[in-house]
């Protein structure tokens, strides 16, 4: 016969044993299994947000799309227009991000039927609070660019902005340079209006909350803060890279961007050196709003590892006044005004100049890393370090991104 007391003893041991299992479950590695349980019995939300859209880890979120078909064209008089209230009620969150195969921009026009030619948007139903022209460099990233509008245009219109987006295509095989587009993209887009931001875009970076407002700081903003990339944490105090913000002030007061960074990497840390330089500070959202998600790419070819460029970041000192805004010398092949953006291919010449003969292709990627003055990028000199908030400096992870 079983007494009292070893009823209880097993009852104890039983409940034990199961707070063991659940430690167990729960520890990392497990999260995932017990989350996707939990899941299966939940109840769906009918918003189209649930409850997953708000988890911390941003494991999953809402669709970008969610309630935007509730917004139709305006039937209020523009002088009728109330303002846009201070906090979007369509910014939720996180956002769920994946590249399914077979989309088109056929499909993507069809699901943002208020842009307008040239990728142009104003809220149909309040007069927006900010301007903010997106621009994009591009060469040979169509597939990027078609995930990119994707996300980007409904993202925008969540945040109720009246917006534009400029791509600005380097014409030619040349090696590329991204910042010397950037200067291409703010004087032709000021050009049309009177943005009062920039918001500079790589192409393969789609941002994961809403949250993250795409409009201009105090101070130059660096959004692109926690990329997949680097585990969601800023590769390094300086970084600058990816997404960035600037009013045309800003712009100006730096003198813009480099023209002289041809191929891959060191404009972006130029372009942090050149904030501080003309005495600014580097603004930066949360790293819980700041996540992007990086398409897998390669090294692209015409893109090659540019050697010189820690020479040149020793160097930007003397040279930010010298080279930038006032010095851009390109010529606009053409201007298209197409359904989703505004595409302006234009011819920026070499490292030679705009018409002179191209000097002897860089080194190969290889040897660049062997030269003798190269200079960690993380070791910028400390009295041109932007006084961002205090990152703690993660291992530089440098290199193009590898499938
Ligand atoms: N781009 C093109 N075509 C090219 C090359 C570059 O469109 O042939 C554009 C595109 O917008 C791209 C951007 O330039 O997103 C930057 O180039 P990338 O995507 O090759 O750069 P990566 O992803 O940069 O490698 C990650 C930053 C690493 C920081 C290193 C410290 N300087
Ligand atoms: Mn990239």
């Amino acid at each position: 016969m079983v007494s009292i007391q070893s009823k209880w003893r097993y009852l104890f041991m039983f409940l034990g044993i199961q707070l063991v299992v659940m430690a167990l479950l729960s520890r990392e590695g497990y999260q995932k299994r017990v989350t996707y349980f939990i899941r299966i019995f939940r109840k769906p939300d009918a918003s189209g947000f649930s409850g997953r859209n708000h988890s911390a880890a941003g494991i999953n979120g809402g669709d970008v799309y969610a309630n935007l078909s509730h917004l139709s064209k305006a039937h209020i008089h523009a002088d009728e227009m109330p303002y846009c209230p201070k906090k979007s009620p369509f910014v939720r969150g996180p956002i769920h991000v994946s590249f399914p195969s077979g989309l088109t921009l056929a499909q993507v026009q069809k699901k943002n039927p208020l842009v307008v030619r040239g990728g142009r948007y104003r809220p149909p139903d309040c007069e927006a609070r900010h301007r903010t022209a997106i621009i994009i460099p591009h060469r040979h990233r169509e597939h990027h660019l078609k995930f990119l509008l994707y996300y980007l245009h409904p993202f925008l219109q969540r945040q109720q902005l009246s917006y534009g987006i400029y791509v600005i295509h380097q014409a030619g095989n040349y090696t590329f340079n991204r910042a010397k587009l950037m200067n291409v993209g703010f004087r032709e887009a000021m050009r049309e209006e009177d943005w009062d931001c920039l918001f500079f875009h790589d192409v393969d970076l789609i941002p994961e909350d809403d949250r993250n407002t795409y409009v201009c700081d105090a101070n130059p903003k660096h959004a692109a803060i926690a990329m997949d990339k680097f585990g969601y944490k800023l590769p390094y105090k300086m970084y600058f890279g990816g997404v960035s913000a600037l009013s045309p002030l800003h712009y100006l007061k730096m003198n813009g961007f480099p023209n002289n960074y041809w191929g891959w990497g060191g404009e972006d840390d130029d372009i942090g050196i050149r904030v501080s330089l003309a005495g600014m500070y580097i603004s930066r959202p949360s790293l819980k709003v700041g996540r992007y998600k990086m398409i897998k790419h390669k090294l692209d070819k015409g893109n090659d590892v540019n050697p010189k460029r820690f020479n040149m970041l020793a160097k930007t000192r003397q040279t930010w006044k010298l080279d930038g805004m006032n010095t851009a010398e390109y010529e606009i092949i053409s201007r298209q005004y197409l359904p989703l953006y505004t595409n302006i291919t234009v011819f920026i010449g070499t490292e030679a100049g705009l018409h002179a003969a191209p000097p002897p292709p860089l080194k190969p990627a290889g040897k660049a890393e062997a030269e003798p003055a190269a200079k960690p990028v993380a070791e910028v000199p400390a009295n041109i370090q932007a006084k961002g908030p205090a990152e703690p400096a993660a291992k530089l992870k440098e290199g193009p991104s590898e499938e």
